[in-house]
């Protein structure tokens, strides 16, 4: 049976909260938040479309609107393997199912979680709305949460560089991480951590949830003795036997009510029941602060993958290249993928250092701060950069490199440039100076003849990136540690 509860998430007023003491309290220290009195003060679309006024999800509106959308349902009755089983289905085949299951008998027990049903709970899960709908504005990101590398990344990237890997996936399911989820009371998710071990936010439209989590320091707890099978319903009889050290674990509880938002930080374990019908947004994301918690869990995901098929290394032509293309199909990215990724990021925090130093060359309190912001990005960067060099990881890649031209004169790339610095001027609002921005031509924003000068044309390997943040930022200002 269940252990003990040990005490509460921290929750905080937006109005008390400044995006510095977010990055200090919260992102930086990876705890976790219940930010509260958010939707008070801004008016998102969701909140009128998506809401009755009674406060019930509009199930209406939405099988008016989006009936036709194909989505992922969880039958939340049905375990299938470390997930609930799912199944695709339309928004208004799933609205169907919850009038259905309203009308069923289902008996609420004190966890939240329903039993003894005839029929099985649905509950919506993973509905990438805003890539579906990008025309139609139901809410704005958080500010808090708007440092979001790997959404950014994928509003103008793939995440995989071998198009082997995108066999069997379609286009919108690794498009990007902002999701819309509905469920009628009773519905849950199991026991886990995030993709990516990224940071994730979460905020009732309607609703309330109850939200169980537990620190990383405790999540070998929840695990069997190999470290292989992890506790899927914390609320069931849990074998001692099999998971010896699940008693011991202590939790923190949080209910969370329309209008709050929840931060997850990177690797805590979680388990949410749905209280009522609920719809929440949420958003999965990465940046400086939990950089290498996305390597550290690649790796782990890699050394499990070439264990998995060690016996066939003697027979395979490539071992490498099948660890990695397995990692990219169980993880969502690999080793090239992730490096990738790391480059686009080393190139275009350059590239706005360079800018602003260029622009406001006797830098002022404001643009300084962006300045260390885009130092700090650099700093974390390199820190990952030498853990995959002390692995050995590409050690001697010479087949795939990210070509540091070709890059720079791609429009996609420098629309990312664009997006990071739009946001960094919100997030430390500086929007004054968005007006110069938004007129600078590519040359201006990025001063390529500065840029070639740094490092041979490609990256190859760890060793690459490193040679080229230290020579860029010995030129540029030195490494910011203020938050790492
Ligand atoms: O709301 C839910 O049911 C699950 C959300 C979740 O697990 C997450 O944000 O990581």
């Amino acid at each position: 049976m269940m252990n003990i509860i040990k005490g509460e998430i921290e929750k905080v007023n937006w109005k008390d909260l400044s995006y510095t003491e977010f990055v200090e309290r919260f992102m930086h220290k990876n705890q976790p938040l219940l930010l509260a009195g958010f939707f008070e003060h801004h008016n998102w679309g969701a909140s009128l479309d998506w809401v009755t006024p009674l406060g019930h999800p509009n199930f209406q509106f939405f099988s008016s609107n989006f009936g036709d959308s194909k989505v992922q349902v969880a039958d939340c009755d049905t375990r299938e393997f470390t997930d609930q089983k799912r199944e695709e289905m339309l928004v208004s085949d799933f609205i169907g199912r919850c009038f259905q299951d309203v009308e069923g008998s289902a008996v609420q027990s004190s966890n939240g979680n329903s039993s003894s049903n005839s029929h099985s709970v649905p509950y919506l899960k993973d509905w990438h709305f805003v890539k579906e709908y990008p025309e139609y504005v139901a809410y704005k990101t958080p500010m808090y949460f708007c440092d979001d590398w790997l959404n950014m990344y994928l509003d103008n990237f793939r995440m995989h560089t071998d198009s082997d890997t995108y066999q069997g996936n379609n286009e919108i399911c690794c498009s990007d991480y902002r999701f819309v989820y509905m469920g009628v009371k009773g519905s849950w998710t199991p026991l886990h951590a995030d993709v990516f071990r990224s940071y994730s936010w979460s905020a009732n439209v309607c609703g309330k949830k109850r939200w169980l989590f537990l620190d990383p320091s405790q999540h070998h707890l929840v695990f069997d003795r190999n470290m292989k099978n992890c506790v899927y319903n914390i609320f069931d009889e849990v074998s001692d036997s099999k998971f010896p050290g699940f008693k011991k674990a202590i939790w923190l509880e949080c209910i969370q009510e329309a209008g709050e938002i929840i931060f997850v930080p990177s690797g805590w374990y979680h388990q949410v029941h749905n209280l009522e019908d609920t719809i929440s947004i949420n958003h999965n994301w990465f940046n400086a602060y939990n950089l290498s918690w996305v390597w550290n869990l690649l790796l782990k995901d890699y050394n499990e993958a070439k264990e998995y098929i060690e016996d066939i290394k003697d027979v395979c032509e490539d071992f490498e290249g099948l660890c990695q293309r397995n990692l990219a199909a169980n993880t969502g990215m690999n080793f090239y993928d992730f490096f990738t990724f790391i480059s686009c990021f080393t190139l275009a925090n350059m590239v706005l250092l360079c800018y602003i130093n260029g622009t406001h060359g006797n830098i002022t309190q404001i643009s300084s701060t962006i300045s260390q912001h885009l130092l700090m990005n650099l700093g974390s960067i390199r820190k990952v950069a030498s853990e995959m060099k002390d692995k050995h990881a590409l050690n001697g890649n010479r087949d795939r490199a990210v070509d540091i031209m070709k890059t720079l004169e791609d429009p996609r790339f420098r629309k990312l440039c664009m997006d990071i610095g739009r946001t960094y001027l919100m997030i430390h609002e500086q929007s004054h100076l968005s007006f110069h921005f938004e007129r600078a031509s590519l040359i201006e924003i990025a001063d390529l003849t500065v840029l070639k000068a740094y490092t041979s044309s490609q990256f190859y390997t760890p060793e690459d990136l490193i040679e080229f943040i230290d020579n860029a930022v010995a030129e540029h200002g030195n490494f910011t540690s203020t938050h790492l």
